[in-house]
């Protein structure tokens, strides 16, 4: 048996050992993320885009190297299993039971990295300040009673992650907003629900700018939520 401490730790030197660039050049990883299934989605705004409330290189490096890293390793991860190649990372997040055991961590853990990341950097925006609107304006006025009380609670939940893991805003299948947590890189999709939002609040995801300081990072955070993204997201959801 290894406890959590240990099996952080396993995960965090293997991550570093590759996103560190010690093992692949930028071109080396940019070939190895291009000759698998899976690729890293472009950012889609500039790494100081989300600045003073997320900062340019915090960007850059959580971005390009460990999205790139969990990108690559879930790669090499399906390249043992082609069976699981032709998958999408969502299949892959809902039927991880199907999938070989040799494999299982380490698609669990870069597939849910992927996944997860894909949707945080579109879940982001340069233009600060939006609300939510349309259906799901109506319905966290119905579920927690307020934006206000849905941020207080999401709060709250992103600061109650002991260590490294997301905090989400879900949809389960009878369409109910909840606000839950998961550890590492588990996700809602594991569970069969979908994810409205989710703030990442591994150290790596704040620390430079933070350091410890949580709280504040999840306070700045709320000011670049796409709001536009997240309502249309929940409109398709829910459709
Ligand atoms: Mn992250």
């Amino acid at each position: 048996m290894i406890n959590r401490r240990d099996a952080l730790k396993t995960l965090g030197a293997s991550a570093v050992a590759v996103a560190g660039g010690a093992v692949l050049s930028p071109a080396e990883a940019a070939q190895a993320a291009a000759s698998g299934p899976f690729t890293l989605p472009a950012l889609g705004y500039a790494f100081d885009a989300l600045e003073p409330y997320v900062d340019a290189q915090t960007m850059q490096i959580h971005h390009d190297k460990h999205h790139g890293a969990y990108v690559n390793n879930l790669n090499a991860a399906v390249s043992k299993a082609p069976e699981l190649e032709k998958k999408s990372v969502e299949e892959l997040m809902a039927s991880l039971a199907s999938v070989p055991e040799s494999v299982r961590t380490a698609v669990r853990n870069n597939g849910g990295g992927h996944i997860n990341h894909s949707l945080f950097w579109q879940i982001m925006t340069k233009n600060p300040g939006g609300k939510p609107s349309g259906e799901l304006a109506k319905a966290i006025d119905k579920r927690f009673g307020s934006l206000a009380s849905f941020q207080e609670q999401f709060t709250k939940a992103a600061m109650g992650v002991f260590g490294s893991g997301w905090a989400w805003l879900t949809l389960d299948g009878s369409k109910e907003l909840a606000i839950e947590s998961t550890p590492n890189q588990d996700n809602p999709w594991m569970t069969g629900k979908s994810p409205v939002l989710g703030i990442d609040v591994w150290e790596h995801a704040y620390y430079l700018k933070y350091q410890n300081r949580r709280a504040e990072y999840v306070a700045a955070w709320q000011n670049v939520v796409n709001w536009d993204f997240v309502s249309e997201r929940y409109s398709k959801l829910i459709s």
